[in-house]
């Protein structure tokens, strides 16, 4: 694909709902009694693969133009599918699920596309494996195609190495089933959508500092959820609104979870213009409109606690950092490594290709902004934050960007190019 440019981005828009905050809606409402309805449901590839594993254990999930509807059946209502269920390209799906799976009364295989197949996996099969459960990575390399033994669970601490929602989830939903309270410490706060929507379902559910802690055999009850518009969605029209000259754009209804917000920080002390609007509170998640207007942009440092706050988002904030002045330095992100792609080596092979000063680094990565970059031929590596980060730097690129794979946004955006495209006529 040929991506575009702008003298300008105006108007307002809403992106899709929260990928974390959808795939969570679907597994909870699928182990709670009754009906979820959950509206503005992201339907991106990744939450369609989360509905289609849990329709393969026996839930009725309607998916409909204005909502979706989940006739869960309680903690215990799963069955035994009769086929592999694939996660496709979606690793929160494949460590959630895992959790919940360990603890059935039957066994599955659970598999992806090829970069779920190299992605990690050991680091849920740690901690799972303390609790009782059985789970055996098929080729032996800890990653999925993975064998999952249901079996019976006991209650752990589990002090996990890795600041990651998607391991602490994973133990938390195992914790569900087990013989007593199952807790989780990370060394810094992750994403915490699973303990907010879990206790609205009815969980027993605590959180101190960074360490959460489930009691199990809850009765779940059917919830309605409206989810709020995704921050790593947003993240794209922030940084094209803060680069692209003469712009102004209103993002409404973005959800501004203090676990998900780095970005915003980021973005403002790099000397961005966001103003946060009309502030509210939807299910437990906090929200607000976005109004953001163009802006000359300083380098930062960025590192600690709020990496994972905002680590999504840093193929984005490396593309802002080469348009703003001085040098912004990303550490302690070694993270992005065992993403959909190496996004430390993709972001910076693709920057580099555009002529900018970067240098990679083990856990993150050194950007020399301010010098123009022109048009390259790209490849998104079909990661789709790549793809939506490059379109946003072609915006301002001197000459023809081309992308490979672009269309992988179907992840998590499946209507980004068209959004774009009407803040560029507008
Ligand atoms: O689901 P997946 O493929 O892992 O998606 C990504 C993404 O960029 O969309 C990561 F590649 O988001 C993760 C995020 O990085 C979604 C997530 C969650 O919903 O719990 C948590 C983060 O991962 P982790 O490993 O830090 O827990």
């Amino acid at each position: 694909m040929i991506l575009q440019h702008a003298d300008k981005l105006k108007g307002e828009l809403t992106v899709p709902g929260d990928k974390s905050i959808s795939h969570r809606a679907v597994m909870f409402g699928s182990l709670a009694k009754g009906t979820t309805r959950v509206t503005h449901f992201l339907q991106g590839a990744d939450c369609l693969s989360t509905i289609s594993c849990f329709q393969k254990m026996g839930i009725q999930i309607e998916n409909t133009p204005d909502e979706i509807r989940i006739h869960g059946k309680g903690l215990y209502g799963l069955s035994a599918p009769t086929e592999v269920l694939d996660a496709g390209n979606s690793g929160t799906t494949t460590r959630l699920i895992s959790g919940i799976l360990a603890a059935q009364n039957f066994n599955v295989t659970l598999t992806g596309d090829a970069s779920i197949c190299k992605r990690p996996m050991k680091r849920i099969i740690t901690p799972l494996s303390m609790m009782g459960a059985k789970i055996t990575s098929r080729d032996k390399n800890d990653c999925a195609p993975l064998l999952i033994e249901g079996t019976s669970l006991k209650g752990i601490h589990y002090n996990s190495p890795v600041a990651s929602a998607q391991v602490k989830s994973s133990v938390l939903l195992a914790g569900l089933y087990a013989d007593g309270a199952t807790s989780v410490t990370e060394p810094f706060l992750s994403r915490n959508h699973t303990e907010l929507m879990l206790r609205a379902f009815g969980a027993k559910i605590t959180s101190q500092n960074t360490t959460a802690t489930i009691c199990p055999d809850p009765d779940l009850c059917a919830l309605e959820i409206n989810v709020p518009g995704d921050i790593s969605s947003a993240a794209y029209f922030i940084a094209a609104g803060l680069i692209v000259p003469n712009s102004e754009i209103l993002i409404k209804n973005v959800g501004i979870n203090p676990t998900r917000d780095g970005i915003l920080k980021v973005a403002l002390e790099m000397g961005g213009n966001i103003e946060i609007q009309n502030m509210r509170t939807d299910g437990g998640e906090l929200t607000a409109d976005l109004l953001v207007r163009s802006s000359s942009l300083h380098g930062v440092t960025i590192g600690g606690e709020i990496i994972p706050t905002l680590i999504d988002e840093i193929p984005m904030i490396a593309v802002m950092a080469a348009y703003a002045e001085g040098t912004t330095t990303i550490k302690d992100a070694a993270e992005l490594k065992v993403k959909e792609s190496d996004r430390i080596a993709i972001v910076s092979e693709n920057l580099l290709k555009m002529g900018c000063d970067i240098t990679p680094t083990d856990d993150g990565m050194i950007i020399k902004g301010g010098k123009p970059l022109h048009g390259a031929a790209l490849n998104s590596y079909l990661d789709h934050r790549i793809a939506m980060s490059f379109a946003v730097a072609a915006l301002l690129a001197d000459g023809e960007t081309e992308m490979k794979d672009a269309e992988c946004v179907n992840i998590s955006y499946p209507t980004f190019y068209q959004d774009l495209e009407d803040l560029i006529r507008k």
